[in-house]
Protein backbone atom coordinates (compact mmCIF):
# COMPACT_ATOMS: atom_id res chain seq x y z
CA UNK A 1 0.00 0.00 0.00
CA UNK A 2 0.97 3.53 -0.46
CA UNK A 3 1.93 5.86 1.73
CA UNK A 4 -0.25 8.51 1.43
CA UNK A 5 2.13 10.93 3.11
CA UNK A 6 4.91 9.86 1.04
CA UNK A 7 4.68 13.28 -0.75
CA UNK A 8 3.49 15.90 1.92
CA UNK A 9 5.95 18.14 3.98
CA UNK A 10 5.30 20.40 6.91
CA UNK A 11 3.57 23.74 6.38
CA UNK A 12 1.42 22.41 3.53
CA UNK A 13 -1.68 20.75 3.67
CA UNK A 14 -2.27 17.43 4.45
CA UNK A 15 -3.75 15.29 1.59
CA UNK A 16 -7.53 15.32 1.88
CA UNK A 17 -8.15 11.44 1.21
CA UNK A 18 -5.79 10.16 4.21
CA UNK A 19 -7.04 8.60 6.72
CA UNK A 20 -7.89 10.21 9.51
CA UNK A 21 -8.47 8.28 13.05
CA UNK A 22 -9.77 10.44 15.90
CA UNK A 23 -9.68 8.11 18.76
CA UNK A 24 -12.36 9.36 21.17
CA UNK A 25 -14.83 10.75 18.24
CA UNK A 26 -17.86 10.33 20.30
CA UNK A 27 -16.46 12.54 23.08
CA UNK A 28 -16.64 16.40 23.66
CA UNK A 29 -13.12 16.68 21.92
CA UNK A 30 -13.18 14.20 19.40
CA UNK A 31 -16.73 14.89 17.89
CA UNK A 32 -15.39 18.14 17.20
CA UNK A 33 -12.04 17.32 15.61
CA UNK A 34 -14.14 14.75 13.12
CA UNK A 35 -16.59 17.18 12.58
CA UNK A 36 -13.98 19.93 11.63
CA UNK A 37 -11.74 17.63 9.77
CA UNK A 38 -15.22 16.64 7.63
CA UNK A 39 -15.92 20.01 6.92
CA UNK A 40 -12.32 20.87 5.90
CA UNK A 41 -12.86 18.33 3.35
CA UNK A 42 -10.68 15.00 4.62
CA UNK A 43 -12.89 12.69 2.95
CA UNK A 44 -11.71 9.05 5.29
CA UNK A 45 -12.22 10.53 8.85
CA UNK A 46 -12.73 7.11 10.82
CA UNK A 47 -14.07 7.27 14.42
CA UNK A 48 -15.17 4.64 16.88
CA UNK A 49 -17.00 4.49 20.06
CA UNK A 50 -15.30 2.91 23.22
CA UNK A 51 -18.15 0.74 23.37
CA UNK A 52 -16.58 -1.03 20.26
CA UNK A 53 -13.37 -0.89 20.35
CA UNK A 54 -12.18 -0.46 24.17
CA UNK A 55 -8.66 1.22 23.71
CA UNK A 56 -7.51 0.27 27.10
CA UNK A 57 -7.25 -3.25 25.93
CA UNK A 58 -3.76 -3.84 24.03
CA UNK A 59 -5.33 -6.13 21.72
CA UNK A 60 -8.02 -4.80 20.58
CA UNK A 61 -6.67 -1.74 19.88
CA UNK A 62 -3.77 -3.40 17.87
CA UNK A 63 -6.43 -5.10 15.76
CA UNK A 64 -8.38 -2.02 14.86
CA UNK A 65 -4.99 -0.03 13.83
CA UNK A 66 -4.28 -3.22 11.84
CA UNK A 67 -7.80 -3.24 10.30
CA UNK A 68 -8.13 0.71 9.80
CA UNK A 69 -4.39 1.52 8.49
CA UNK A 70 -5.20 5.44 9.22
CA UNK A 71 -2.57 7.90 8.12
CA UNK A 72 -3.01 10.41 10.76
CA UNK A 73 -4.11 9.70 14.41
CA UNK A 74 -5.66 12.00 16.95
CA UNK A 75 -5.57 10.88 20.05
CA UNK A 76 -8.61 12.94 21.75
CA UNK A 77 -9.27 9.71 23.94
CA UNK A 78 -8.96 9.68 27.66
CA UNK A 79 -11.01 9.34 30.67
CA UNK A 80 -11.44 13.52 31.76
CA UNK A 81 -13.35 14.97 34.42
CA UNK A 82 -13.56 17.90 36.82
CA UNK A 83 -11.98 18.91 39.96
CA UNK A 84 -14.14 16.35 42.15
CA UNK A 85 -14.11 13.28 39.67
CA UNK A 86 -10.04 13.61 39.78
CA UNK A 87 -9.96 13.85 43.41
CA UNK A 88 -12.17 10.83 43.65
CA UNK A 89 -10.75 8.50 41.30
CA UNK A 90 -7.29 8.65 40.65
CA UNK A 91 -6.82 5.27 39.85
CA UNK A 92 -8.81 4.82 37.03
CA UNK A 93 -7.41 8.64 35.64
CA UNK A 94 -4.34 7.17 36.20
CA UNK A 95 -4.25 3.78 34.69
CA UNK A 96 -6.78 4.20 32.03
CA UNK A 97 -5.12 6.97 30.28
CA UNK A 98 -1.55 5.53 30.92
CA UNK A 99 -3.10 2.48 28.97
CA UNK A 100 -5.52 4.64 26.28
CA UNK A 101 -1.96 6.10 25.68
CA UNK A 102 0.72 3.33 25.47
CA UNK A 103 -2.04 1.24 23.40
CA UNK A 104 -2.78 3.63 20.77
CA UNK A 105 1.29 5.15 20.02
CA UNK A 106 2.35 1.31 19.92
CA UNK A 107 -0.62 0.19 17.86
CA UNK A 108 0.64 3.64 15.67
CA UNK A 109 4.07 2.78 15.66
CA UNK A 110 3.06 -0.98 14.25
CA UNK A 111 1.14 0.02 11.45
CA UNK A 112 3.08 3.16 10.76
CA UNK A 113 1.64 5.94 11.24
CA UNK A 114 2.75 9.21 9.61
CA UNK A 115 1.11 11.76 11.70
CA UNK A 116 -0.01 11.86 15.51
CA UNK A 117 -1.02 14.48 17.60
CA UNK A 118 -1.49 13.39 20.91
CA UNK A 119 -4.04 15.96 23.14
CA UNK A 120 -3.15 16.46 26.90
CA UNK A 121 -4.81 19.39 29.37
CA UNK A 122 -3.31 22.06 30.82
CA UNK A 123 -3.29 20.77 34.57
CA UNK A 124 0.38 18.66 33.32
CA UNK A 125 2.14 22.05 34.94
CA UNK A 126 3.03 22.80 38.34
CA UNK A 127 0.22 24.29 40.83
CA UNK A 128 2.40 27.28 40.96
CA UNK A 129 3.92 27.96 37.25
CA UNK A 130 4.51 31.45 36.21
CA UNK A 131 1.49 32.96 34.48
CA UNK A 132 1.20 33.15 31.65
CA UNK A 133 2.38 29.28 31.94
CA UNK A 134 5.07 28.38 28.96
CA UNK A 135 5.64 25.18 27.23
CA UNK A 136 9.41 24.94 29.10
CA UNK A 137 7.72 25.29 32.22
CA UNK A 138 6.93 21.34 32.65
CA UNK A 139 8.09 19.43 35.00
CA UNK A 140 9.86 21.99 37.02
CA UNK A 141 7.49 22.27 40.18
CA UNK A 142 5.53 20.24 41.94
CA UNK A 143 1.59 19.48 40.59
CA UNK A 144 -2.26 20.34 41.97
CA UNK A 145 -2.96 17.53 44.06
CA UNK A 146 -6.48 17.18 43.22
CA UNK A 147 -5.36 16.49 39.57
CA UNK A 148 -1.98 14.91 40.16
CA UNK A 149 -2.78 11.01 38.61
CA UNK A 150 -4.41 12.40 35.00
CA UNK A 151 -1.41 14.83 35.25
CA UNK A 152 1.39 12.34 35.74
CA UNK A 153 -0.83 10.15 32.76
CA UNK A 154 -0.88 13.03 30.00
CA UNK A 155 3.09 13.87 31.12
CA UNK A 156 3.50 9.83 30.36
CA UNK A 157 1.67 10.53 27.18
CA UNK A 158 4.08 13.54 26.23
CA UNK A 159 7.11 11.32 26.55
CA UNK A 160 5.68 8.76 24.26
CA UNK A 161 5.28 10.89 21.48
CA UNK A 162 9.11 12.22 22.19
CA UNK A 163 10.57 8.88 22.93
CA UNK A 164 8.78 7.56 19.23
CA UNK A 165 10.36 10.39 17.89
CA UNK A 166 13.81 10.02 19.58
CA UNK A 167 14.29 6.47 18.57
CA UNK A 168 11.93 5.96 15.57
CA UNK A 169 11.66 9.12 14.25
CA UNK A 170 8.27 9.72 14.00
CA UNK A 171 6.67 13.22 13.47
CA UNK A 172 4.55 12.62 16.14
CA UNK A 173 3.53 15.73 18.37
CA UNK A 174 1.65 16.56 21.53
CA UNK A 175 -0.53 19.41 22.60
CA UNK A 176 -2.14 20.50 25.82
CA UNK A 177 -5.16 22.96 25.66
CA UNK A 178 -6.94 24.45 28.54
CA UNK A 179 -9.56 24.44 30.04
CA UNK A 180 -12.73 23.32 27.16
CA UNK A 181 -16.26 23.58 26.74
CA UNK A 182 -18.44 22.92 23.64
CA UNK A 183 -21.52 21.18 22.51
CA UNK A 184 -21.72 17.32 23.76
CA UNK A 185 -19.92 18.38 27.25
CA UNK A 186 -20.91 16.25 30.13
CA UNK A 187 -23.62 18.27 32.27
CA UNK A 188 -23.16 15.72 35.34
CA UNK A 189 -23.22 17.89 38.27
CA UNK A 190 -20.69 16.00 40.39
CA UNK A 191 -18.12 14.37 37.46
CA UNK A 192 -18.16 17.56 35.31
CA UNK A 193 -15.97 20.70 35.08
CA UNK A 194 -17.39 23.99 36.09
CA UNK A 195 -18.49 25.70 32.60
CA UNK A 196 -20.98 22.86 32.01
CA UNK A 197 -22.01 22.59 35.99
CA UNK A 198 -22.87 25.63 36.26
CA UNK A 199 -24.39 25.97 33.05
CA UNK A 200 -27.31 22.91 34.33
CA UNK A 201 -27.75 24.34 37.81
CA UNK A 202 -28.27 28.16 36.76
CA UNK A 203 -30.77 26.61 34.10
CA UNK A 204 -32.53 24.55 36.42
CA UNK A 205 -32.76 27.30 39.26
CA UNK A 206 -34.33 29.22 36.20
CA UNK A 207 -36.84 26.66 35.67
CA UNK A 208 -37.61 26.09 39.04
CA UNK A 209 -37.52 29.40 40.85
CA UNK A 210 -34.62 28.58 43.53
CA UNK A 211 -33.20 31.72 44.92
CA UNK A 212 -30.06 30.66 44.97
CA UNK A 213 -27.05 28.70 42.92
CA UNK A 214 -24.05 27.18 44.92
CA UNK A 215 -20.50 27.35 42.94
CA UNK A 216 -18.02 25.12 44.62
CA UNK A 217 -15.01 27.14 46.56
CA UNK A 218 -14.34 30.93 47.24
CA UNK A 219 -14.57 31.79 43.54
CA UNK A 220 -11.03 33.10 43.32
CA UNK A 221 -9.50 30.70 40.91
CA UNK A 222 -9.13 32.21 37.48
CA UNK A 223 -10.02 29.44 34.33
CA UNK A 224 -9.40 30.31 30.85
CA UNK A 225 -11.84 28.48 28.44
CA UNK A 226 -11.67 27.71 24.80
CA UNK A 227 -14.04 26.34 22.67
CA UNK A 228 -13.68 23.02 21.24
CA UNK A 229 -14.40 24.51 17.49
CA UNK A 230 -11.55 26.81 17.97
CA UNK A 231 -9.42 23.36 19.51
CA UNK A 232 -10.31 21.55 16.44
CA UNK A 233 -9.11 24.03 14.03
CA UNK A 234 -5.71 24.17 16.36
CA UNK A 235 -5.96 20.69 16.16
CA UNK A 236 -5.75 20.76 12.24
CA UNK A 237 -3.50 23.52 12.17
CA UNK A 238 -0.61 21.57 14.45
CA UNK A 239 -0.70 18.31 12.34
CA UNK A 240 -0.07 20.61 9.30
CA UNK A 241 2.26 23.30 10.50
CA UNK A 242 3.90 21.84 13.94
CA UNK A 243 6.52 18.92 14.29
CA UNK A 244 8.72 19.59 17.12
CA UNK A 245 9.22 17.00 20.36
CA UNK A 246 7.96 20.01 23.06
CA UNK A 247 4.37 20.13 23.77
CA UNK A 248 2.18 23.08 22.37
CA UNK A 249 -0.30 25.22 24.48
CA UNK A 250 -3.75 25.73 23.07
CA UNK A 251 -5.66 28.80 24.49
CA UNK A 252 -7.29 31.72 24.06
CA UNK A 253 -4.76 34.10 25.71
CA UNK A 254 -7.33 35.13 28.82
CA UNK A 255 -8.55 33.84 31.95
CA UNK A 256 -11.51 34.56 34.03
CA UNK A 257 -12.09 34.03 38.25
CA UNK A 258 -14.74 31.21 38.74
CA UNK A 259 -17.03 34.22 40.02
CA UNK A 260 -17.02 35.95 36.94
CA UNK A 261 -18.05 33.13 34.52
CA UNK A 262 -20.68 32.07 37.39
CA UNK A 263 -22.26 35.66 36.43
CA UNK A 264 -22.08 35.26 32.85
CA UNK A 265 -23.54 31.88 32.71
CA UNK A 266 -26.07 33.13 34.97
CA UNK A 267 -26.40 36.21 32.06
CA UNK A 268 -26.73 33.25 29.52
CA UNK A 269 -29.72 31.52 31.07
CA UNK A 270 -31.16 34.37 32.41
CA UNK A 271 -31.20 33.55 35.89
CA UNK A 272 -31.73 36.51 38.35
CA UNK A 273 -30.76 34.84 41.44
CA UNK A 274 -28.09 34.77 44.37
CA UNK A 275 -25.01 33.05 43.54
CA UNK A 276 -23.77 31.50 47.12
CA UNK A 277 -20.10 30.20 47.60
CA UNK A 278 -19.38 26.50 49.39
CA UNK A 279 -16.11 26.82 50.64
CA UNK A 280 -16.11 23.30 51.77
CA UNK A 281 -15.29 22.41 48.23
CA UNK A 282 -12.34 22.56 46.77
CA UNK A 283 -10.65 25.66 44.35
CA UNK A 284 -7.65 23.41 42.96
CA UNK A 285 -5.02 25.61 41.57
CA UNK A 286 -5.25 28.99 41.67
CA UNK A 287 -4.43 30.45 38.11
CA UNK A 288 -3.64 28.21 34.87
CA UNK A 289 -2.97 30.77 32.22
CA UNK A 290 -1.30 28.90 28.97
CA UNK A 291 1.43 31.08 27.06
CA UNK A 292 0.40 31.21 23.52
CA UNK A 293 2.09 32.49 21.58
CA UNK A 294 4.29 29.49 19.97
CA UNK A 295 1.18 28.62 18.79
CA UNK A 296 -0.15 32.33 17.59
CA UNK A 297 3.69 32.22 15.95
CA UNK A 298 2.55 29.36 13.62
CA UNK A 299 -0.32 31.71 12.02
CA UNK A 300 -3.35 30.61 13.78
CA UNK A 301 -5.66 32.22 16.64
CA UNK A 302 -8.60 31.47 18.33
CA UNK A 303 -12.29 33.17 16.67
CA UNK A 304 -14.81 32.36 19.27
CA UNK A 305 -15.61 34.70 22.34
CA UNK A 306 -16.71 33.41 26.08
CA UNK A 307 -20.09 35.18 25.33
CA UNK A 308 -20.75 34.01 22.08
CA UNK A 309 -19.74 29.83 23.01
CA UNK A 310 -21.72 30.25 26.14
CA UNK A 311 -24.35 31.27 24.19
CA UNK A 312 -23.97 28.54 21.83
CA UNK A 313 -23.40 26.02 24.30
CA UNK A 314 -26.29 26.80 25.82
CA UNK A 315 -28.24 26.72 22.58
CA UNK A 316 -26.90 23.03 22.43
CA UNK A 317 -27.84 22.20 25.88
CA UNK A 318 -31.82 23.31 25.67
CA UNK A 319 -31.99 21.59 22.06
CA UNK A 320 -31.02 18.44 23.96
CA UNK A 321 -33.34 18.76 26.72
CA UNK A 322 -36.02 19.46 23.82
CA UNK A 323 -35.13 15.97 22.31
CA UNK A 324 -34.98 14.00 25.36
CA UNK A 325 -38.55 14.81 26.10
O1 LIG B 1 -13.59 22.79 35.84
P1 LIG B 1 -13.06 22.27 37.13
O2 LIG B 1 -13.75 21.10 37.71
O3 LIG B 1 -11.57 21.87 36.95
O4 LIG B 1 -13.12 23.44 38.23
P2 LIG B 1 -10.09 22.40 37.18
C1 LIG B 1 -12.61 24.72 38.00
C2 LIG B 1 -12.91 25.61 39.19
O5 LIG B 1 -14.33 25.85 39.24
C3 LIG B 1 -12.53 25.04 40.55
C4 LIG B 1 -14.81 25.64 40.55
O6 LIG B 1 -12.02 26.09 41.36
C5 LIG B 1 -13.87 24.56 41.11
O7 LIG B 1 -13.94 24.51 42.53
N1 LIG B 1 -16.23 25.28 40.53
C6 LIG B 1 -17.23 26.05 40.99
C7 LIG B 1 -16.78 24.15 40.07
N2 LIG B 1 -18.41 25.43 40.89
C8 LIG B 1 -18.16 24.23 40.30
C9 LIG B 1 -19.01 23.14 39.92
O8 LIG B 1 -20.22 23.13 40.10
N3 LIG B 1 -18.39 22.09 39.31
C10 LIG B 1 -17.04 22.06 39.08
N4 LIG B 1 -16.51 21.00 38.47
N5 LIG B 1 -16.22 23.07 39.48
C11 LIG B 1 -9.74 20.07 36.08
C12 LIG B 1 -8.77 18.98 36.35
O9 LIG B 1 -9.33 21.06 36.95
O10 LIG B 1 -9.70 20.62 34.80
C13 LIG B 1 -8.50 18.11 35.20
O11 LIG B 1 -9.16 18.30 37.53
C14 LIG B 1 -8.39 18.84 33.89
O12 LIG B 1 -7.36 17.36 35.43
C15 LIG B 1 -9.47 19.84 33.70
O13 LIG B 1 -7.13 19.44 33.75
C16 LIG B 1 -9.29 20.70 32.47
O14 LIG B 1 -9.72 23.42 36.16
O15 LIG B 1 -9.84 22.79 38.60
Amino acid sequence: MTDPLADWDIGRPLPRDARVFVAGSSGLVGSAVARHLRAAGFTDVVGVRSARVDLRDADATARFLDETRPAVVVDAAARVGGIAANAAEPVEFLHDNLRIQANLLDAAHRVGVGRLLLLGSSCIYPKFADQPIREDSLLTGALEPTNDAYAIAKIAGIMGVQSYRREYGRSWISAMPTNLYGPGDNFDLEKSHVLPALMRKFHEARVSGAPTVTVWGTGTPRREFLHTDDLAAACLHLLEHYDDPSPINVGVGEDVPIADLASLVADTVAFTGDIVYDTSRPDGTPRKLLDVSRLLSLGWKPTIGLAEGLASTYQWFLDQQGAQR
